[in-house]
């Protein structure tokens, strides 16, 4: 492979571009007519327009992004994550074209793409699972049956879902009837796929995912795990690598479990599986993403491997490069979302003109980034403009820098998600590592957040400039210092 079609935007597109030059490898673009402009069209050695803004007329158009690797020449493609990162459909469609799908097979993607045909596969292998069932549920007497097992409360779960749709939960027999109703509906709705089925809930896990790795002869290693707990209506805030909470004997028992999942469905390349842990640190292994993840760069960070290179390889052929026994963790690494989105506003997403956009950089600190300073953040994608991640020697060192960043880090025209990573990680359950997927609905309040906003401390700074010489003591409504004023005033 000498050349590779990178089939995604921003911030994603251009991390793989990077790995791809330093490989040798020549990198084609496809985008849309919103995208011309952006940093991962001028990084790659060609790029092509694909159709209007809309990802259902542009990124999601498999046949022709196809059509644009054969005509360039490009041997495989990338699909990135989201987008047609997960289509079955499109690996195959790639593959009898002739080119390389850098990721798994459709059936492994098939396989792990219906949570029940995941846990049958699973349960092959001996994978710890939730008490609950692995078969579409049939009807409200073998709903009873279960829940006689399970107890209450317990979720009826989609199997084709994602992101908590089609998922209810039922605290007491009389509503069990109505919520799996409610839930198939959703399924049909959402996914076509009205199949579900039934879980004991477990209240207030943490959610753990072991990021894992196959070549395409049978080899298989972990990279250890990802604490994904703060979250808000699953979407991932902060990621961190290692958890807190795992012991070495835990984490190994978790690592093997989640490459008897890559197994069980003939894995190969870098995939996810995803976990909950209780308080008693049982782990049940809940679905396996079968792409490159968003939050990639912490594991990367502390086992020193550049997940896209292997991805490459492994698309190649190769084997496997190192065993299990080669993996080290290396410190800590803390990943925070920058999304446009305002956190004072129910994390509304915010558009608008990047007026100002300057990176933090020094020790120990990664921008994965799509935009530049100036850009419009269009509508019609995702919110996520980047990503800042610290990696530490330890978790508060990683905690420090990540703090240190967030403080460096301007941003201006647009609301974003740096005010709460600030406020987050120093929360004392978070410093703690004692927190789950609860920690944003539990703890956070917008309230909490405006005594660190850029318009307060702006109008804080011009009120002390007006009458600050006529008082002896500055009035003070927000705990900046006098530092804090001046950076603030030279932002503007
Ligand atoms: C659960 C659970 C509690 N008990 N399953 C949410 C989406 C999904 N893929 C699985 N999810 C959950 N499954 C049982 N048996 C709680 C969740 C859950 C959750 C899981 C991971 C991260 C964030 C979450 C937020 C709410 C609920």
């Amino acid at each position: 492979m000498n050349k590779i079609l990178v089939a995604n935007r921003g911030e994603i597109a251009l991390r793989i571009m990077r790995s791809a030059k330093e490989m040798g490898i020549q990198t084609v673009a496809v985008y849309s007519e919103a995208d011309a402009n952006m940093p991962f069209v001028k990084f790659a050695d060609e790029a092509y327009c694909i159709g209007p803004a809309p990802s259902s007329q542009s990124y999601l158009l498999g046949t022709k992004i196809i059509e644009v690797a054969l005509h360039c020449g490009a041997q495989g493609i990338h699909p990135g994550y989201g987008f047609l990162s997960e289509n079955a459909a499109f690996s195959k469609e790639v593959s009898a074209a002739g080119l390389i799908f850098i990721g798994p097979t459709a059936s492994s993607i098939e396989t792990m793409g219906s949570k029940i045909g995941a846990k049958q596969a699973a349960a092959k292998f001996n994978v710890p699972m939730v008490p609950g069932t692995d078969t579409p549920l049939k009807d409200i007497v073998e709903a009873r049956e279960i829940a006689k097992r399970t107890g209450y409360p317990l979720l009826i779960k989609a199997s084709a879902g994602g992101g908590g749709k089609g998922m209810r939960i039922v605290h007491k027999e009389e509503e069990l009837e109505e919520q799996i109703q409610m839930a198939k509906n959703e399924a049909l709705n959402s996914f076509k796929d009205d199949s579900v089925f039934i879980e004991k809930y477990v209240s207030s896990p943490k959610h753990i995912e072991i990021q894992v790795f196959g070549d395409k002869h049978g080899n298989y290693v972990y990279l250890f795990e990802r604490e994904c707990s703060i979250q808000r209506r699953h979407q991932k805030l902060i990621e961190e690598a290692p958890s807190s909470c795992l012991t070495p004997e835990i984490r190994k028992a978790m690592g093997e479990s989640a490459v008897n999942v890559a197994r069980s469905c003939d894995y190969h390349g870098a995939g996810t599986v995803e976990f909950l842990v209780d308080n008693n640190l049982d782990f049940y292994f809940l679905e396996m993403n079968t792409r490159l993840q968003v939050e990639h760069c912490v594991t990367e960070m502390i086992t020193g491997i550049d997940l896209v290179k292997e991805q490459i390889n492994a698309a190649r052929g190769e084997t496997l490069r190192f065993t299990q026994d080669d993996l080290k963790i290396n410190g800590h690494a803390i990943e925070l979302r920058i999304c446009a989105e305002d956190p004072l506003n129910n994390f509304l997403p915010d558009t608008g003109k990047l007026e100002v956009y300057r990176r933090p950089q020094g020790p120990g600190i990664r921008v994965d980034d799509g935009y530049e300073e100036g850009m419009e953040i269009p509508i019609y994608y995702d919110p996520m403009i980047g990503k800042l991640v610290a990696w530490g020697a330890t978790r508060n060192e990683a905690i420090d820098r990540l703090e240190r960043a967030i403080d460096e880090f301007r941003i201006n025209g647009i609301e974003t998600t740096l005010p709460f990573g600030k406020w987050a990680i120093r929360q004392e359950a978070f410093l703690k590592g004692d927190f789950d997927t609860h920690f944003i609905e539990k703890y956070y309040k917008p309230e909490l957040l405006s005594e660190c906003t850029d318009e307060e401390a702006e109008f804080a700074a011009m009120f002390a400039v007006q009458i600050g010489k006529k008082l002896t003591e500055v009035p003070k409504p927000l705990n900046l210092n006098s530092s804090d004023w001046k950076q603030r005033l030279r932002t503007r």
